[in-house]
């Protein structure tokens, strides 16, 4: 029977991780997959998660099921983290999925269930998984201006004119911080102006939140996630604990749905439930156990955040430091702005082509959109990155 299956176009960021691995070069650079990677180039356990591993393991005598939207007590912890009583307890419906792109998913399904006919308003680029699981479930979605090719930042005009075509029914899809992928963020006058069409229009703000913590610090870069959930009657947020926690295989994330009253958050927090039953009953557990353990512990939860900030402090450096390189370069201050973006990546703003010649004479690893990922640099290959950018005539 399966003869009758298509083919299917792999992940161009998976297939870039293979192709890196493949290349018998010596010197190559990896700036494709979004994975936080140190000095040496490795993805290390977090020192507070590798404790909390460990007190788990001493502590820990069943694996018996938990509940079809997780331990209770993750939803409370992320909750507080992401919202900080920005909105109350019980306006919030809220499940446990596998990793944020579950949470991503089981959002659309959410949306579809009350709404088949929903159009979902995406920003051009977005992250390529939220056009596919779109597409997959057969939702409609509509592009909204977000990057500008010229300045390399937001298209914030462009972005407003195309959300306000909008309407009740409708959801609009926004990036919580770190805009993936192109590194371009609102500020927080901006987001208010969003706020206001989104209140004007009555659409649905959905936030995917994957990299708090990566741009301005743990609570700048939930302000943007903080404000809109606490201003409009009904919000979707898809928390991803893979990058901040360093726990990218464990599957973490977290599904909330702040809910008008509290008739509508049991039936959301009902359909969660359900949903997860469709789709795979029980959430993993690991993951959001550790999280759990981290957040409502002091020592750990204080240790968590040092590192963090250590990783996010080491981006915000390499990001000047090839700013810098390039500015000596090219004896202009035309990339300035990756120092101004924030979070892992940064889009360069060229052709695939160049992309292709970068990675052919220089062994330079982006994603076709010309998408870096900035933690895949140190002090050794920023000069040789910022030669190649500028010998291909970006
Ligand atoms: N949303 C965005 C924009 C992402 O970049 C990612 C990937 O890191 C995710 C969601 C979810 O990732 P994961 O499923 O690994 O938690
Ligand atoms: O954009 C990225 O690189 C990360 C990791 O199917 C990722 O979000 C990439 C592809 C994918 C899932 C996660």
């Amino acid at each position: 029977m399966f003869e009758t299956l298509e083919d299917r176009p792999v992940d161009g960021i998976l297939r870039l991780m293979q192709e890196y691995r493949d290349d018998p070069r010596e010197v190559k650079i990896d700036l494709g997959v979004g994975v936080y990677k140190d000095a040496t180039g490795l993805t290390p356990v977090m020192r507070a998660v590798k404790a909390a591993e460990h007190q788990l393991w001493e502590t820990q005598d069943s694996k018996v099921y938990t509940g079809l939207t997780g331990d209770p007590a993750f939803a409370d912890a992320l909750i507080g983290l992401v919202l900080d009583g920005a909105v109350p307890r019980e306006k919030i419906a809220a499940a446990a999925t596998p990793g944020g792109t579950g949470a991503v998913r089981q959002a659309f399904e959410l949306i579809r269930l009350a709404r088949p006919d929903a159009r979902v308003f995406v920003s051009d680029p977005t992250w390529p998984n939220h056009l596919s699981i779109l597409s997959y479930l057969g939702m409609e979605m509509i592009p909204y201006r977000y990057f500008d090719e010229e300045s390399r930042g937001v298209d914030f005009d462009g972005m407003i004119a195309d959300i306000r075509k909008a309407k009740p029914g409708d959801v609009v899809l926004l990036h919580g911080c770190c805009h993936n992928p192109t590194g371009a963020n609102l500020n927080m006058t901006e987001w208010q102006a969003v706020l206001d069409v989104l209140l004007e229009t009555g659409a649905v703000p959905m936030i995917d939140i994957a990299y708090q913590g990566f741009g301005d610090g743990l609570e700048e870069d939930a302000a943007a996630t903080r404000l809109v959930a606490s201003s409009v009657p009904e919000c979707l947020i898809a928390a991803s604990c893979s990058k901040n926690f360093g726990i990218y295989r464990e599957r973490t994330g977290l599904l909330m749905a702040i809910s008008s009253n509290a008739d509508a958050r049991k039936r959301n927090q009902d359909t969660l439930a359900f949903l997860n039953r469709q789709n795979f009953s029980f959430p993993p557990d690991h993951g959001a156990r550790l999280v759990t353990m981290i957040l409502n512990d002091d020592a750990l939860r204080a240790d968590w955040m040092a590192e963090l900030e250590e990783v996010r402090t080491s981006m915000l450096g390499l990001r000047q430091q090839l700013a810098d390189e390039l500015q000596r370069l090219s004896g202009s201050d035309r990339f300035g702005f990756l120092a101004q973006h924030r979070g892992m990546f940064s889009r360069l703003g060229t052709t695939p082509e160049k992309v292709a010649e970068m990675r052919r004479d220089s062994g330079i690893y982006m994603v076709a959109d010309s998408r870096m990922n900035i933690a895949g640099l140190n002090a050794q290959t920023i000069p040789v990155l910022a030669r190649a950018i500028i010998d291909a005539g970006i």
